[in-house]
């Protein structure tokens, strides 16, 4: 069973309507998600870790007497770490100490200057005192998923970061405990779904609240986060995971197929989109696609994901495939040509830019150093990856002297006059000085 793929050009009348159909995907809410969600949430918030124990009993077959028992200690987290395979442990510090290595350039600093009347004027960068990392049970827990969360908030400062993982009938994934002590996670909770993003945010008699969630989760978490959104920071709610490659045509066209099924892997409803200004190279990568497909072990997934959501588009020219890509807008893209730092000049927006033909998101999504949580969806058009400013604040600094007292509050005394509030002006004036 050949897959076909769709076939777009750039230079059809078309294009923008085909393309709004290529990326329409149905984020539809449903409200009895909805409604199940505000119920858990509402439970947790008012009973606490009672209600935390009833609802991992019932959606996780998992009974204990009380929340406590629910904890992974640190011991068993080291435990953990000695139980899975050499080769996983090492390659988990390697990518570790990649991505804290990254991570660290992007610590902010604190500033400050005086203005001319020696006057104070800064800004103090601070951590949250608490995170709060979700990290999905069954087939989607990846330990890299806990590092490149768990470790910009270690970098950045974070006073303590809380995991919570749902572990089905008691079930507990060592290689995500692994990740978790590599990464410094302070403590484990293994509770899932709703009611664990509901713990984090109100805080129960044994979790703690927290200031932050981040990590992803499935609908009933996703929800749930939007929910709590307010009570807490959150991080961005992910969509399908995209790729978007670019290629002259000069790479191998095996390469090519393969970075596409890497997304499609992850999830059906995963986006693969290759670009090229090369026919007979599209043609040569759907080639690829038939004939690599049947060795790959999640060839069920990959098939319905690249059969209802790839895309082969056909452009004119470099610059032609880097406005395609702007418009898109891509979680991952893919530079697969000869010259990257030229065709870069032109990208505007996209979560991670792979730069040339040895560039394999793969590389990006385990060990190069960037994290892998990305925006998805088109909003790379005004967001960026987690960082470590996103467990960071800024408190702004104001210390006027004297003379900037009296200078300034002539400004201020004006203006609030100018909005009717008089106790500021004078709160202003009794700063000026006295002239007379
Ligand atoms: N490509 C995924 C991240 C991931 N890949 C985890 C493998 N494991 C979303 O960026
Ligand atoms: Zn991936």
């Amino acid at each position: 069973m050949t897959v076909s793929i769709r076939r777009l050009n750039a230079s059809q009348s078309d294009f923008d309507s085909a393309l709004a159909r290529l990326l329409a995907w149905d984020d539809s809410v449903d409200h009895q998600v909805n409604e199940t969600v505000r119920h858990i949430l509402h439970e947790v918030k008012t009973r606490g870790d009672q209600a935390v124990l009833e609802f991992t009993e019932k959606f996780d077959r998992l009974k204990v007497g009380s929340v406590a028992e629910l904890e992974m200690s640190q011991s068993r987290l080291q435990q953990a770490l000695k139980a899975v395979p050499e080769g996983q442990r090492v390659a988990l510090e390697q990518a570790a100490d990649r991505v804290r290595d990254y991570h660290e350039r992007q610590n902010q600093k604190s500033w400050q200057y005086q203005d001319e009347d020696g006057t104070l004027l800064g800004q103090k960068v601070t951590p949250l005192d608490r995170a709060g990392l979700y990290v999905p049970g069954g087939k989607a827990a990846y330990p890299s998923s806990v590092l490149m969360n768990a470790i910009p908030a270690k970098v950045a400062g974070v006073g303590e970061v809380i995991m919570v993982v749902p572990t089905p009938d008691g079930v507990v994934n060592d290689l995500v405990l692994a990740a978790a002590a590599i990464a410094g996670v302070d403590r484990v909770f293994t509770v899932g779904g709703a009611q664990a993003v509901g713990a984090l945010a109100y805080g129960t008699e044994t979790i703690p609240a927290v200031d932050k969630i981040v990590g992803p989760g499935n609908i009933f978490v996703a929800t749930a986060k939007r929910e709590v959104f307010g009570t807490v920071g959150i991080d961005m709610i992910a969509g399908p995971s995209e790729i978007l490659v670019i290629c002259d045509g000069k790479t191998d066209p095996d390469w090519i197929a393969m970075d596409l099924f890497s997304q499609a892997e992850h999830d059906e409803q995963a986006q693969s989109i290759l670009v090229s200004p090369d026919a007979d190279f599209l043609d040569a990568v759907e080639a690829s696609i038939n004939k690599l497909l049947p060795t790959m072990e999640r060839a069920d997934i990959i098939r319905t994901s690249m059969t209802d959501r790839a895309a082969l588009i056909h452009v004119a020219d470099l610059s032609e495939a880097a406005r395609v890509s702007n418009r898109i807008a891509p979680e991952h893209l893919e530079l697969s040509v000869e010259d990257p730092e030229t065709l870069l000049e032109e990208i505007r927006h996209a979560g991670a830019i792979f730069m040339g033909r040895y560039t394999a998101e793969a590389l990006g999504d385990y060990c190069a150093g960037p994290n892998h949580v990305l925006p998805t969806s088109g909003t790379a058009r005004f967001s960026s990856p987690l960082g470590v400013y996103d467990f960071q604040k800024r408190s702004s600094i104001i210390g006027f002297s004297a003379q900037g007292a009296d200078r300034m509050g002539r400004v201020a005394s004006v203006l609030a006059r100018g909005e009717g509030l008089t106790a500021h002006a004078r709160s202003a004036e009794y700063r000026i000085k006295n002239d007379e």
